[in-house]
């Protein structure tokens, strides 16, 4: 590995230097075809053979240090981590950057066979995101959130919205399993979910479309009375590696469009800010002659953002001040103008998210219809506060003039979206409609990690096709890594070879290291499973994931050895009546027994050990006619019940290739026709 890197930094410095005579290309919108550019020189400092490929393929210096740098010889790891959302295939995407080689798909919200997830096990953590008793079964993923501590990334938990259902799942970082999902009692769908709090105390969910509070019915007449928003703080406890309900709470809110929020951190750590559209209160009705949802709620020239005093709303729920909405505890919106919970303040046209700089001191909007950012100073909102010089909205809640609380303006581009932040005093911010980043220079403290002077665009790059959020390594905690920047973009056009006319998305890997002003476009990455909204983008060493599970017996569910847990020798079948169960082991390359014999009617429970202790020692478990598909990783203990409604000879066998013997790796289910037992007894 020290002899890989050795020859890579050789080579790296071969074709830097080697780029250095060639004139830098004039950037510009990438013409379909990838053309345009020279080829490599003739004697650039390349192998022979290296010099060859560069020019049979047309490519430019440029290239080849792309190439280079999201190169990763064979078992050599990626220096950071993506966990991307999997949008609407309700699950979550493990990315490795550079090399941009998909780890992983973690089973959420969705059933997902080759991990057993939904065929057996994984149904009770699914069940709890049943909604009034239906099962949903796929999700609307957005937001992963990675777990913090004093505002950084601490690699042991991941969070992720659902903005269909209104539902939050819990993934462990230590074997990447989902191990809970909460239902919101209060809101059927939402979107600014989930951001954390600097330590993880609290799991923010906030709504998106306005709706009466616990699913109620009422017309759309009664909009402005009966319509309202919210955002629930739910309570992480981390020894349990849970959301705790009953230490849960939410705050109603004016039925704006909450959409996207982001926890304060030093300077600000104790607010909650998000940003809303539609203060018009639009609501719709294209086909009764009234405005579309897009005019009627881009009418006015201002949303609001919303500064939420969480510390307050903290003691006014400890306090009982609440009253209940589907048995759950809801700070009124009266209490939270009373108490000093909640205050607003305008926003220019349309935003979409607030993103909070690294220390804390300034919030960054965009308006998707302004092509500008506007930045606001925490310190003048709260001495806005102080001030007490506010008018208040129709629903008597405070808000604070835009000028008293802005700390700036920069004109950026068309349709900014979203913005992170590196460690050299820059932002980044994705425009959806120039299809581009834009990269300006942050003022405060910062100024003096830059040349430039404060809040100011410094360049812009282009990116294929219509960007949504973007992220930088750890560029949403208190210290940013810079380094790398991922385009996430809608959508791919002609980046990759047509596959039909239901296109992939595209991952675009940017350096953003350099210095001066250049961002290098490095790689192209289809997203072929739904639409990934949000990623996080974590250093890979701050995650310490099991190899295997710490004891032979482990309930991943519970995180501690199973109770039903089967030792090796302690295999065995036991019949109570009609209810037979099973004791399992799976281990290259057998399961024991290897005979399972149970009479129709019967109900069985099975306990199946995977009693490996090898990296990578899997073993699959799959009954047919009877839907049950297992993953057992090293160690891991599973429970299975079924009734054996159905007769005939059905062979269990093992999904996963684990040895040389896979194929034997098998064994027989008999299950007696009804009576049989009887008929051969007389
Ligand atoms: Cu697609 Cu954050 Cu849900 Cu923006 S969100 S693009
Ligand atoms: Cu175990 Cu194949």
């Amino acid at each position: 590995m020290r002899r890989n890197t050795l020859i890579m930094v050789v080579i790296t410095i071969l074709v830097i230097a080697s780029c250095s005579l060639v004139p830098k290309q004039p950037e510009g919108p990438a013409t379909p075809d990838g053309g345009g550019e020279a080829a490599v020189p003739a004697g650039a400092g390349l192998s022979a053979g290296a010099a060859a490929i560069a020019e049979a393929r047309g490519l430019t210096p440029d290239d080849i240090s792309a190439a280079l740098k999201t190169y990763l010889p064979t078992g050599v790891h990626d220096d950071y981590v993506i966990f991307a959302s999997g949008g609407h295939s309700g699950q979550v995407l493990v990315i490795g950057v550079p090399s941009m080689r998909l780890l992983k798909v973690i089973a959420v919200f969705t059933p997902e066979p080759w991990q057993g997830w939904g065929y057996g096990v994984g149904n009770e953590v699914l069940a709890e995101g049943d909604v009034n008793g239906r099962e949903v079964r796929w999700a609307d993923t957005h937001h992963p959130a990675l777990s913090e501590t004093g505002g950084d990334y601490d690699g042991q938990f991941l969070f992720i919205n659902d903005k269909a259902n209104a539902r939050v799942a819990i993934i462990d970082l230590r074997d990447f399993e989902t191990k809970q999902i909460v239902k919101n009692p209060v809101a059927i769908n939402d979107h600014g979910g989930t951001f954390v709090t600097p330590n993880t105390d609290y799991v923010i969910e906030g709504g998106q479309y306005a709706a009466p509070l616990g699913w109620e019915y009422a017309v759309l007449d009664d909009y402005n009375d009966k319509y309202r928003g919210m955002v629930t703080f739910w309570k992480f406890d981390r020894d349990q590696g849970r959301i705790d309900p009953a230490s849960s709470f939410t705050i109603e809110l004016p039925p704006y469009w909450q959409d996207l929020c982001d926890a304060g951190k030093l300077a600000s750590e104790g607010w909650i800010f998000c940003n809303s559209f539609n203060a018009e209160r639009a609501t719709g009705g294209i086909e009764s002659g009234n405005p579309p949802f897009e005019a009627g709620a881009s009418q006015g020239d201002t949303d609001y953002m919303h500064l939420i005093n969480l510390v307050k709303a903290e003691e006014v729920y400890k306090a009982g001040n609440t009253t209940e909405v589907n048995g759950f505890p809801v700070i009124s919106l009266q209490t939270a103008i009373d108490e000093g919970i909640l205050y607003l303040t305008p926003e220019p046209k349309s935003p979409h998210g607030v993103d909070i700089t690294p220390d804390g001191q300034f919030m960054v909007i965009s308006g998707k219809l302004d092509p500008h950012v506007t930045i606001y100073s925490f310190e003048k909102m709260m001495a806005a506060i102080e001030s007490g010089n506010w008018d208040t909205d129709d629903y008597g809640v405070p808000v604070l003039p835009l000028d008293d609380v802005k700390e700036a303006q920069v004109e950026v581009g068309l349709g900014p979206l979203h913005t992170q932040f590196d460690n050299q005093g820059y932002a980044y911010t994705s425009l959806f409609l120039d299809s581009a980043v834009a990269r300006w220079s942050l003022g405060g403290d910062f100024a003096d990690l830059h040349p430039e002077e404060p809040w100011q665009l410094v360049g812009t790059t282009s990116v294929h096709y219509n960007i949504g959020h973007l992220l930088v390594a750890e560029g949403d905690t208190v210290s940013p890594d810079g380094k790398y920047l991922v385009a996430m973009n809608k959508w791919a056009i002609d980046r990759f070879a047509n596959v039909g006319p239901l296109l992939p998305q595209n991952f675009q890997l940017i350096d953003i290291d350099n210095t001066g002003d250049s961002m290098q476009l490095l790689y192209d990455m289809p997203i072929g499973i739904g639409e990934p909204h949000y990623a996080q983008m974590i250093e890979y060493a701050k995650l310490s994931p099991w190899e295997i599970y710490p004891e032979i017996g482990w309930d991943p569910h519970s995180q501690s050895v199973s109770p039903n847990a089967v030792q090796p020798g302690e295999e065995k079948i036991v019949r109570n009546g009609n209810e037979v169960e099973v004791f399992m082991t799976a281990v290259r390359s057998h399961f024991t027994p290897e005979h399972v014999e149970i009479e129709q009617g019967d109900h069985v429970i099975w306990h199946i050990t995977n009693i490996e202790r090898a990296y990578d020692a899997t073993h699959g478990f799959s009954i047919p006619a009877y839907n049950i598909n297992l993953s057992l990783e090293p160690g891991e203990a599973q429970t299975i019940e079924f009734d054996a409604d159905q007769p005939g000879v059905f062979s269990y066998y093992c999904t996963e290739f684990c040895s040389a013997l896979h194929l034997e790796m098998t064994g027989y289910m008999l299950v007696k026709p009804n009576g049989s037992a009887a008929l051969l007894a007389k």
